[in-house]
């Protein structure tokens, strides 16, 4: 049986002046932990480095670039790329990008994998940018995404790796179906992200009471439909203010949840996931080859 022993490795609040130092060191003890209990994949959460600053509207331009990393890995994250390749882990982190390109400074909702010895495979800019471009009246929490960052130009690629296929996304991503399809056509067996998900997102009470609900049926409907292990991890917890769902999740191609966080702060989740399951619904139910009919789907790729 093809099998990878996959992690969730979940983070608490992060505060607004926490050094990378001192985050880096939270990651380092996830990791170690994963390591020691059989993990050869974690999964951190989207902008794991720094707290979830597009609650703010930041104008002061040091600041921001405060957030934002010009490498990676850089002078303060090396060491976790070096313990990681030290313990054979392969691993996803979330982060911001600042990329020079094209003589222009460009901002992107980053993600980048790397495999069990320390290769950095690849990178996925967020697609799916929530919440505006510009400050909200009458919210004190402002989700201000489509204001410090560009939609992500690579689209939805995929990595063989690992004795699978991953394919990366990030947070507000796995809400839209189109994700998971366009990765699963490309082969995927497994889908990592990680997220940050207020649960005062609408401001319409009714629905962001349902935002955990939302969470899971957005990531089994992904995992089932496109029969592909799906993993998802928080950043979670009371956050300067704003309070972050946990429930990191490990979703089997069946739909089914296999393993999920029980708290709001620091904590790994591990599964080891047979593979082979996802090749089960691809050859009846999900067999995209026999069952799909494109030419009926046009509408969807049209503005
Ligand atoms: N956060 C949230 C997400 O998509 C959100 C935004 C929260 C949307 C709650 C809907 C409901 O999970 C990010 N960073 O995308």
């Amino acid at each position: 049986k093809r099998r990878l022993v996959v992690a969730a490795a979940q983070l608490g609040p992060i505060g607004r002046s926490e050094s990378r130092a001192q985050v880096v060191r939270r990651l380092l003890a996830l990791l170690r932990e994963a390591h020691g209990r059989g993990a050869e994949f974690v999964v951190f959460p989207e902008l794991a480095l720094t707290t979830f600053f597009p609650r703010w509207h930041l104008t002061d331009p040091d600041e921001v670039n405060g957030f934002f990393e010009a490498a990676i890995p850089g002078p303060e994250t090396q060491v976790l790329f070096d313990e990681a390749q030290r313990l054979a882990v392969g691993f996803y982190l979330g982060y911001a990008e600042r990329a020079e390109e094209g003589g222009a400074i460009h901002r992107y909702n980053s993600a980048i994998l790397v495999d069990r010895s320390g290769t950095v495979l690849g990178k996925y800019r967020k697609v799916h940018l929530p919440g505006h471009a510009a400050p909200q009246p009458g919210r004190d929490a402002q989700h201000l995404e489509k204001f410090y960052f560009e939609p992500g130009n690579l689209g939805f690629p995929v990595w063989r790796t690992m004795g699978t296929v991953i394919g990366m996304c990030i947070c507000n991503d796995r809400r839209w179906p189109e994700t998971y399809r366009v990765m699963a056509l490309q082969g995927a067996e497994m889908i990592v992200l990680g997220y940050n998900t207020p649960d005062d997102h609408t401001g319409v009470f009714e629905f962001d009471s349902l935002t955990g609900f939302h969470h899971q049926l957005a990531c089994q409907a992904g995992a089932y439909q496109n029969s592909t292990w799906v993993v998802a991890t928080a950043k979670a917890g009371l956050e300067e203010g704003s309070r972050l769902i946990g429930q990191s999740l490990i979703v089997a191609p069946s739909g089914q949840i296999v393993a999920m966080s029980t708290s709001t702060d620091d904590e790994v989740i591990v599964h080891g996931c047979d593979l082979d399951m996802a090749a089960i619904y691809r050859r009846t139910i999900f067999d995209f080859a026999r069952h799909r009919e494109p030419e009926a789907y046009r509408l969807i790729v049209e503005r």
